[in-house]
């Protein structure tokens, strides 16, 4: 089954020839539009009007993170902001978030890609979606909301959290299809084993996930506990959100929709393109976003591209799962955080030294993040009071500015920092997927 045969299953040089108008008309427009973009073409003396093959791709500059830090909130935008109807972000390199615009007709077509990316995991127009990713400025809840009401599915927005809830839901509502993290899918299934639930006696048949890394190991442990086809899915908010790229039901890969999205993987260090098939930064230019689009964003996730064709009839190329970032974010429950952002929030806070280490760990399926941060005097770390308020302070400010929570531990001083230079790692992951 497919969302739009037409274009899913195009043969390759047709699908290049569209790839190629849409390339053009995107330069010409961020060149008159977005200044950022407009000005560096002039610096590399490069005229848009000479990209006359997807080739040429290689001859545009590259877009950073930082570049969208720097142009905060709205410098990236191509559009007016009369034009904007909608507004997402998500976590930046430091403080500040990425913000990110739709026009109508982005809105539009990221509805028809997300519809892409569940019918690819099975989901038809009868089934109950129960989409359990968070609904506000992260893209995961609205994006796969949007699909799923376009395919004329009976959409549950239970949104994250109150785990109890969701799976009541998922018994009364007599969910079918289930999208959230795969770390989430995973402790619904152990809280279901705990409460007794049958699955087998459930009406759930398919599962997608994504917004995290995961694994082979972890996909049948969901299979398994959850009685679903386990998909894959991925996506990143600078791009569009979830509906870059799916896998179908043969699950042997990321089909990444190559009529929107053009895909290069570079070697980070040297930003060459990779020898086929190798691991390597992925680089995405969007080619029909109005209101963000993005050239060559370098997205910091790194896989490759799968060789040969897929069973399913799809043409578009398949990417393997994320096998890792070129950076430090690592992502909690869904949603990404840079040690720098919690640097930054610690710097704000009197009492503490500012070094500090973060333990990810992973208990019964659920992700737990510790920031353990060393009290500024001795005597500080004896006031109990003291200490539990400022616990409760920092873990406040962590979560209204990182989106998620953080237990907090003080620890003595000179553990973490011997004078000169922090001792330890900064982020301790000792989760194993
Ligand atoms: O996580 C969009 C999304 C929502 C995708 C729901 C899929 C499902 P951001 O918050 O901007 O957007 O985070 C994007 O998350 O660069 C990857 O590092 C990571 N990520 C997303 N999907 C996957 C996946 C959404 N399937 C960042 N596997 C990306 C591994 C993933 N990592």
């Amino acid at each position: 089954m497919y969302f739009d045969a037409e274009y899913e299953c195009m043969s390759r040089q047709a699908l290049e020839q569209v790839q190629l108008e849409r390339l053009q008309s995107t330069l010409y427009r961020i060149s008159r539009n977005v200044p950022f973009y407009r000005k560096k073409f002039e610096a590399m003396g490069l005229d848009t009007g000479d990209v006359r093959d997807l080739a040429d791709l290689r001859r545009l500059p590259f877009t950073t993170k930082d570049d969208l830090r720097l142009n905060y909130p709205y410098g990236m935008f191509a559009v007016p902001m009369r034009e904007v109807v909608r507004l997402h972000a998500s976590s930046g390199t430091t403080g500040k978030a990425v913000v990110v615009g739709y026009t109508k007709n982005d809105v539009r077509r990221w509805a028809r890609l997300a519809a892409r990316v569940l019918t690819a995991g099975g989901v038809t127009k009868d089934d109950v979606v129960q989409i359990a990713f968070g609904y506000g400025l992260f893209t995961g809840g609205f994006g796969f909301h949007y699909g799923a009401e376009l395919l004329g599915a009976s959409v549950v927005p239970s949104s994250h959290g109150n785990t109890q809830r969701q799976i009541q839901i998922i018994q009364d509502y007599k969910t079918t299809a289930l999208v959230c993290t795969p770390g989430y899918a995973q402790y619904l299934a152990k809280r279901m084993g705990d409460a007794g639930v049958n699955v087998n006696a459930l009406t759930l048949r398919h599962g997608l996930f994504g917004g995290e890394t995961w694994s082979e190991a972890m996909r049948t442990a969901i299979q398994d506990g959850l009685k679903v086809t386990a998909t894959d899915n991925y996506g990143l908010s600078e791009i569009m959100g979830p509906g870059v790229a799916g896998e179908c039901l043969e699950r042997n890969g990321l089909h990444l929709n190559e009529d929107h999205f053009l895909a290069e993987i570079v070697d980070p260090q040297t930003l060459e393109p990779v020898a086929e098939g190798e691991v390597g930064e992925l680089v995405l230019t969007t080619l029909t976003k109005e209101a963000f689009p993005m050239l060559r964003l370098r997205t910091g996730d790194l896989t490759r591209f799968l060789p040969g064709d897929c069973p399913c009839g799809r043409t578009h190329r398949r990417l393997d799962r994320i096998q890792g970032r070129t950076d430090d974010m690592f992502t909690l429950k869904g949603v990404n955080v840079y040690p720098r952002q919690v640097e930054n929030v610690l710097a704000t806070i009197e009492g503490i030294d500012p070094c500090f280490q973060i333990v990810l760990e992973r208990e019964d399926g659920l992700d737990r993040g510790t920031v353990l941060v060393e009290a500024g005097t001795d005597e500080f770390f004896d006031e109990i009071k003291k200490h539990q308020m400022l616990c409760a302070e920092i873990h406040r400010r962590l979560e209204s500015v990182l989106g998620v929570g953080f237990a907090v531990r003080i620890v003595e001083r000179a553990s973490l920092f011997d004078g000169q230079a922090c001792k330890t790692r900064r982020v301790v992951d000792k989760r194993t997927i």
